[in-house]
Order: C-alpha cells, then structure tokens, then sequence
C-alpha cells in the first residue's frame, strides 16, 4: 500500500451511529455506590454483610437535578463494583440490596435511578465489574454464566441504556483464583438487548479508556487507533504502510494513534477515548476528603470534552444515599461557569471563508467577527462521521500565532486570550481533506 492510499484509509476509519450519539453525549457522571461508602474502603473485600447498606435516605431525583447543573447529559452507576454486592435485587444471588435492610429488602437502587434519570431527561448507563470478590464461582467457567445472567437482568429491565461501562481490573476471587473473563460473550448479549449502548473497556469496543485518572487527555488524541491495541474494535482498514509488527503498545502511551505509530498497524478502528475522573480524590465516598477545585475540574472540562474525548465526572453518594452538599455546591458552580463560557450570549456570530492555499490538507479558514471583541475560546468540531483527519493547526491572528494545536477529532477547544476582528485557522497537516462540522468563538 502506497503512502497516499494509507492515509486516506486512515482519514476514512468511521465512528457507528452509537459512537456519534455517545460523543455528542460529551459529559456524563459515574456514581460510585456500594459497601465501600459504610466501609471507608475503596476496593470492598467481597465478604461484607449485606446489612451495612442502608441508604435510608435515597434520593435519586437529587442525584440528577444535581449532575444536570453541572451540564451533564448521563449518568452511569456502578450496579456492582469489585465487592460483589448487587445494587438490584439479582435472581443470582443472596449478596445483594434484598438483604438489606434498606426498605426491608424490597428496595432496588438501579431501578429507582434509572426512573430518576428517565423523569430527569438524563441518559442512563451502568458499571458492572467483572472482577468478583463474592462469587463462589468466580474462577471457573459457572462464572461467566453467571455474570452474563446478571448482565441480561440490567440489559433487559432498566429500559435504554446508553452506556455498559467494563472495568479491566482482574484481581483473585474469594477461593484466590483468577477469572478468564469471556468479553466476547459479554459483548453480544449487549449488542442483543442494548444495541444503541456503547461498551467501554479499556480497549474498547465502543469507548477505550484515556490511560489516566488525572483528568487528561493526550497532547494529540485520535479516535482512530491500531487494533492492535483496540482489538475488540472492528477492523476498518486493511493492511499496514510499512513492514514490521507493533510489538508493544498500551493504553497509556502518548503516541497511539500517531502517524509514526500507525504505519505500522495492520488494521485501524475507531475508539473515542473517555476521561474518568473523581470529584474527590476516592472513587467512593470518604467523609474526610474534600471535592476538587471549581478550576481544577473547569480545566478538566476544556482538556477532556474540549481534547476530543469524553468526561465521565464521578460524584460519590454519602451513607444516606444523598449526595454531599459540597458536591452538589460545586456541580452547581462547573455549571453555571460552563453556561457562562459556552452559553449563547456569549457565542459571537462569526463568517467563515475558505481561502484558497492549493492545498486540500494545508488548509486556511477565514473567521470574520461582526466587530472587533474580547476572546477566550475557539471550538471547533471536525466532521468526525466521515473520519478524523487533522493532526496540526495554528489560529493566527493577522501574523500573530495565538494559539497552536494538534488533533481536533469530535471536539477541540482552544483557551485564547485574544482581542480581534478575524481569525484564521491555518491546518498545517492533515491526513485528507479538511472537513469542518463547526467553527464557534466565544468571547468575554
Ligand atoms: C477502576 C476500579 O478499580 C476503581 O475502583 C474504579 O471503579 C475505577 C473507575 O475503575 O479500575
């Protein structure tokens, strides 16, 4: 394969509809629940008693009015973390909210917050952690049927879900073996119920993880990588530009999806990668920690959904069932500074032209402004649905370079602290033509 032929193959590796639907979903919360919040643990042990759950004070309609004022549009709940303990009466097993004595053991929480997410207008997904540390039957084969029936109960009595989130850590099961986990199977019995549900895992299928739990995206992120590394990904492109196998690659690399990397992939398929941070320094609820910065968390916003990947936001319930005060206060506070950055009073309406440099690739957009304004942020959006193309670009202001750039994928928000009446956004390199979904500036 010739050079040209590779990279326009590359710049043609396409997101599925549930994919675009997930992106566009861009901010969603992930609620950590379970024994861990009455143990001060963060990993459960996997032989806690059931009766130490009790969220005697429950309110799911809180947990979603609070995580839409930050301005998210999801929200996926561990149903089951590593412990074992079932957040909804599973026919499977004994360790699980029925004895509890939460609501005398009649209470489910996935269904109370599925409903509350539904009443909300919310997007709602769940987490169910492979790893067991309760299972009699984790290490053996009886296991993975058994996590596939618990898999079908949360695939077909919750309505839609919009995401299945895997967990990748593989510890020792109560009788200290290990588990094969049968992923494929997995998979198929969501792609069977929840076709429109995309399936995080560190390596994909749908959504791949970002490497990190800091809260930041690559200098340069692609949605488009190796299968090699995303091998549960279908394979859209066949065969490498150079000779010679990837023998090492792993998620927390900076350079996955790099032009100088993926020469070598035999096959590349499309992966967004989701950021997973807490608000606090725990997954779960710790009453001593404290929830991190209004900036903190604004930046980890412009450097997840503004760096072409998705933010998955934690917010940890307190033994009540509540969320703590701090946390919504400061959910409150990402939102109303979110509004007020990206909100359209502040949107300034802009002209775009295309000048012509006899170059597909090396592409020059004209971003008039009706006068000339205080600026803070340039999004731009590529139309990731034909495929993800840039890989450098500067915004210049007359000769001035303001801002420079890599990837622009789904979403790219520039943080500019300019004053001007035209901009120019100046693609140095691409991988074929440039193709743009959207230019907006924001001002003061
Ligand atoms: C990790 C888990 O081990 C943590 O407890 C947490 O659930 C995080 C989101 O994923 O792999």
């Amino acid at each position: 394969m010739d050079y040209t032929e590779f990279m326009r193959a590359a710049a043609h590796v396409k997101p599925s509809a549930r994919q675009m639907a997930w992106f566009d979903t861009e901010f969603y919360a992930f609620v950590h629940f379970t024994v861990n919040t009455y143990t001060d643990l963060e990993w459960g042990l996997g032989n806690e008693d059931e009766k130490i759950f009790n969220p005697y004070d429950l309110n799911c309609d809180e947990w979603v009015e609070a995580v839409k004022s930050a301005g998210m549009k999801g929200l996926v709940l561990t149903a089951k973390h590593h412990d074992g303990f079932c957040l909804w009466p599973s026919k499977y097993t004994e360790h699980s909210v029925k004895n509890s004595p939460w609501k005398d053991g009649k209470g489910d929480v996935v269904r109370e917050c599925a409903e509350a997410c539904r009443r909300g207008g919310i997007k709602f997904g769940v987490y169910l952690s492979p790893w067991d540390r309760n299972s009699k039957y984790y290490g053996t084969d009886a296991y993975n049927d058994y996590y596939v029936n618990q898999l079908t109960e949360l695939c077909t009595e919750y309505g839609p879900l919009f995401m299945v989130w895997f967990d990748g850590a593989c510890g020792e099961g109560p009788n200290g073996k290990k588990q094969v986990y049968d992923f494929e199977r997995y998979i198929s019995v969501i792609r069977k119920y929840q076709p429109d549900a995309v399936i995080f895992n560190d390596f994909g299928p749908d959504v791949r993880w970002c490497g990190n739990e800091a809260g930041t995206a690559r200098r340069a992120e692609w949605a488009v990588v190796p299968t090699e590394l995303c091998f549960r990904c279908e394979k859209q492109t066949d065969g490498a530009l150079r000779e010679g196998d990837i023998s090492y690659l792993y998620n927390t690399e900076e350079q996955i999806g790099d032009t100088s990397v993926i020469q070598y992939s035999k096959a590349l398929g499309f992966a967004g990668a989701e950021i997973d941070m807490s608000i606090r320094p725990g997954w779960f609820y710790h009453e001593k920690e404290e929830p991190h910065s209004l900036d903190r968390l604004f930046r980890t916003y412009i450097n997840s959904c503004g760096a072409n990947t998705s933010f998955n936001l934690n917010v940890p319930p307190m033994p009540s069932g509540r969320f703590d005060p701090r946390d919504i206060a400061r959910l409150k506070e990402l939102g109303d500074a979110l509004r007020d950055a990206f909100g359209e009073e502040k949107k300034i309406p802009v002209t775009l032209k295309t000048i012509d440099t006899g170059s597909d690739t090396q592409t020059k957009i004209e971003i008039r402004l009706p006068e000339k304004r205080k600026i803070r942020f340039v999004d731009l959006k590529e139309n990731i649905a034909e495929g993800q193309r840039i890989e450098s670009f500067r915004l210049m202001n007359g000769e001035n370079c303001i801002y420079r750039g890599y990837t622009v994928g789904h979403r790219k928000i520039c943080w500019v602290n300019a004053e001007t009446d035209c901009l120019t956004l100046f693609v140095t390199a691409a991988r074929d033509t440039v193709d743009m979904r959207e230019i907006s500036v924001y001002g003061e």
